[in-house]
C-alpha cells in the first residue's frame, strides 16, 4: 500500500450538539433531549475515514464512554445538565493510526442575553468545523475518497 508524496487529502468536519428542551415532558433528571455528532461538512460518507467515534460522557451517565463503529457518528441522550464531550475520532487502517482527540462542550439553554424564553421548537445548536488534513496518503485510502 504506497503512500503517495506531495499528495494530501482534506477531510471537512463538523462536530457539535443540538439539544431540545423537553417543555411539559422535563423532568428534574431529564429536562433535555440532545445529540452530539461527527458530519462530514460536504455531506461525503465519512465511514470511507473513520473507523469510530467514541463519546465520553459525564461520569453522572450510565456506560459513560460511548462508542459508535459506523455512520451516522452520532449519539442521542437525554439529561439535565451541560458538560464537556471527549470525542475521539478513529480511522481506518489504511488511512491513518493517529486518532484525533477533540472536545465540545454540552450546551442545553440558549445565551442568558436572548431575550426569546425558552421553546421546544428551538433547539441550540453549537457546531465547530475542522478540517482533518493527510498528508502523504496510502494508494488505496486516496482511490476510495477521490472522485466524490
Ligand atoms: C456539573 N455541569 O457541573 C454539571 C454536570 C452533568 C449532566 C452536568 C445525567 C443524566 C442522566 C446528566 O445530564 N448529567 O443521569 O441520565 O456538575
Amino acid at each position: 500500500n504506497k503512500k503517495l508524496k506531495d499528495v494530501e487529502i482534506s477531510v471537512p468536519i463538523v462536530y457539535g450538539t443540538i439539544a431540545f428542551w423537553l417543555g411539559k415532558k422535563a423532568t428534574e433528571y431529564h429536562s433535555h433531549k440532545w445529540t452530539v455528532y461527527v458530519r462530514s461538512a460536504t455531506n461525503e460518507d465519512l465511514g470511507a475515514v473513520i473507523k469510530r467515534v467514541v463519546f465520553q460522557l459525564h461520569a453522572s451517565f450510565n456506560n459513560p464512554t460511548r462508542i459508535v463503529d459506523s455512520p451516522p457518528f452520532e449519539l442521542s441522550e437525554s439529561g439535565w445538565g451541560e458538560f464537556e464531550i471527549a470525542i475521539s475520532i478513529f480511522f481506518h487502517a489504511d488511512v491513518s493510526d493517529k486518532q484525533l482527540d477533540l472536545l465540545h462542550h454540552l450546551r442545553l439553554y440558549p445565551e442568558d442575553d436572548s431575550s426569546a424564553p425558552q421553546s421546544t421548537k428551538k433547539p441550540v445548536v453549537i457546531e465547530s468545523y475542522d478540517e482533518i488534513v493527510f498528508c502523504e496518503p496510502s494508494e488505496v485510502f486516496f482511490s476510495r475518497v477521490q472522485n466524490h
